[in-house]
């Protein structure tokens, strides 16, 4: 038996934080969607599981349940789903919408009972309302049959940024089950049990959606060959855009140029969104470079942001600084340098300072 695991789509989430930008990252859940369903008809899996939170809310604008309908629809093969905590099995979700009915591969798993299919048993836990205490996967007890396959949406431990509802560490072995597919935590993690058979994991989000995620934009493939083998799990990846987080702390001066020219040879900007975190040291003779890195972080990417509050300019003050005349723009700008410097360091100072080295070298 052959499966993909899928979760988290989170179709209609805004991504208001990127500004214009948002719309782009928006389409791009849709997009890799699609790279899902060719991955499925490339695999020839004998089913899709998409483990909750398919949708961002349930007022999603139906026109878009509608087209997640169809991109599932022409999976080749059974798709079966669950809600998750962002939409719930409630009145008037976007489950009850006409269009899940229109493709004869498209199932709804709207209760916790288990459910036959060709060569296995699935054990759906979808979520019907809010948040619980309970293990949603506490009613299952998998008999020895046949593959039992779990699909729950939840928390392991501290996986996900939103604690819902728990689920065991161990999990699939409490409940025998041959695999637990997980929906809710966006970066894929898999998860090993005692005999080094790794029977539970979350494929993570098909397309990211933070730059706190690591490893997520994928699918996962898990062939299952017979009741109690360890699975073959493989990672696919679907994600339309990458979302870069860089750190970095500047501790001798040249550094700083260094970075920009790695920031200038990164591939596909159009496609990579950049959260650049830069710490340590503001050298006098970094300055420039600084604007330049700066330059390239807002202007290379689809989107850009820089965070530069712990950059502390060391004592000398910059290279600039010499050419400035006696009197108040030279008393303004070692003000300025006191303060950013200070303890605690003045962001705003720092955010001034740089402003100031711009206009000076617009001036002379
Ligand atoms: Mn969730």
């Amino acid at each position: 038996m052959r499966i993909l695991h899928t979760a988290d789509w989170q179709v209609g989430m805004r991504a208001a934080h990127l500004g214009d930008k948002g719309e782009r990252v928006r389409l791009a859940r849709l997009e890799s969607g699609r790279r899902v369903i060719d991955e499925a008809r490339r695999e020839k899996v004998d089913l899709v599981v998409v483990a909750g939170d398919t949708f961002e809310d349930n007022g999603v604008d139906r026109l878009k349940v509608r087209e997640v309908a169809k991109i599932l629809g022409g999976a080749g093969c059974p798709v079966y789903l669950i809600p998750g905590n962002h939409d719930p099995m409630t009145p008037g979700s976007v489950w009850e919408d006409a269009s899940w009915g229109e493709f004869a591969n498209l199932h709804i798993l709207k209760e916790s009972v288990p459910v036959e299919i060709a060569g296995a048993v699935l054990y759906p836990c979808p979520v019907a309302a809010g948040d619980s205490k309970e293990d949603p996967t506490a009613w299952i007890h998998a008999g020895p049959e046949k593959i039992a396959i779990g699909i729950a949406h939840g928390s392991v431990e501290n996986a996900g940024y939103e604690q819902v509802m728990p689920i065991a560490h161990n999990a699939a072995a409490l409940r025998g089950l041959d695999y637990l597919a997980l929906g809710h935590f966006h970066s894929k993690t898999l998860y090993g049990d005692a005999g080094g058979a790794f029977r539970m994991a979350y494929s993570g989000t098909h397309e990211p959606t933070d730059f706190s995620e690591h490893d997520s934009g994928n699918v996962l493939v898990v062939e299952i060959p017979n009741h109690g083998a360890a699975p073959q799990i493989q990672t696919l990846r679907t994600r339309s855009l990458e979302w870069l987080s860089y750190r970095r702390k500047i501790e001798q001066p040249g550094e700083m140029g260094r970075l920009a020219v790695e920031l200038d040879g990164l591939s596909a900007p159009e496609h990579t969104l950049l959260k650049c975190v830069l710490e340590g040291t503001l050298f006098g003779s970094d300055h420039e470079a600084l604007g330049k890195v700066m330059e390239i972080v807002e202007g290379r990417f689809l989107f850009g942001r820089a965070e530069m509050e712990r950059l502390v300019p060391d004592q000398g003050g910059p290279d600039w600084f010499k050419h400035l005349p006696n009197g108040y723009l030279r008393d303004a700008a070692q003000e300025l340098l006191a303060q950013a410097g200070g303890n605690p360091p003045d962001a705003v100072a720092s955010a001034a300072l740089m402003e100031f080295a711009r206009l000076w070298r617009e001036a002379i």
